[in-house]
């Protein structure tokens, strides 16, 4: 926390008068953005991303956002937990569907106990459940301490 309010301060305050002029002073404000960004992801154990399995017309939508969160090379080799929430609910998307529309069939790494240690890839699953009826993120969460260090 301390770190990102000196980088904030570094970066913001105090402006010198020849960067006072808006487009400087723009380019200095996306700089700290990007900069509080990186802070925020650094030493990130894993990412947990819960996506709403009933909310089809959003999958795409989440699917972009999830796939920022892969590239992110701040964020390269951090295990991945994807829930699938709301399975509660009749004509929720199945794991499959989800996994299809998330574009993950091929990148899913195996449940259970897969050692990864030794390769490159990153652990990524694919859990259903439903918050409400406190079923399914168990398995999920149990499946991704394996790889926290
Ligand atoms: N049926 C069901 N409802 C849930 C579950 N988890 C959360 N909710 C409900 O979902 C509602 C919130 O919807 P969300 O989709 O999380 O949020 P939102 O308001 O649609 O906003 P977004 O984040 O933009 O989707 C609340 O009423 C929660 O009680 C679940 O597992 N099953
Ligand atoms: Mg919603």
């Amino acid at each position: 926390m301390r770190n990102l309010k000196k980088q904030i301060e570094e970066n913001l305050l105090p402006l010198p008068f020849s960067l006072t002029q808006g487009y400087e002073k723009c380019l200095i404000r996306v700089k700290a953005l990007l900069n509080l960004t990186q802070s925020l992801f650094d030493g990130v154990d894993a990412v947990v991303y819960l996506v709403d399995a009933f909310d089809k017309e959003r999958f795409a939508e989440s699917k972009k956002e999830l796939d920022a969160l892969l590239s992110d090379e701040v964020l390269a080799n951090v295990p991945f937990l994807i829930l699938g929430n709301k399975i509660d609910i009749p004509y929720a998307a199945s794991e499959d569907e989800l996994r299809y529309s998330l574009g993950l069939t091929n990148f899913t790494t195996g449940k259970g106990k897969v050692n990864l240690a030794d390769s490159n890839v990153r652990p990524l699953e694919v859990f259903m459940c439903s918050i409400v009826r406190k079923m399914g993120y168990g398995d999920g969460f149990k499946w991704l301490s394996q790889y926290i260090k």
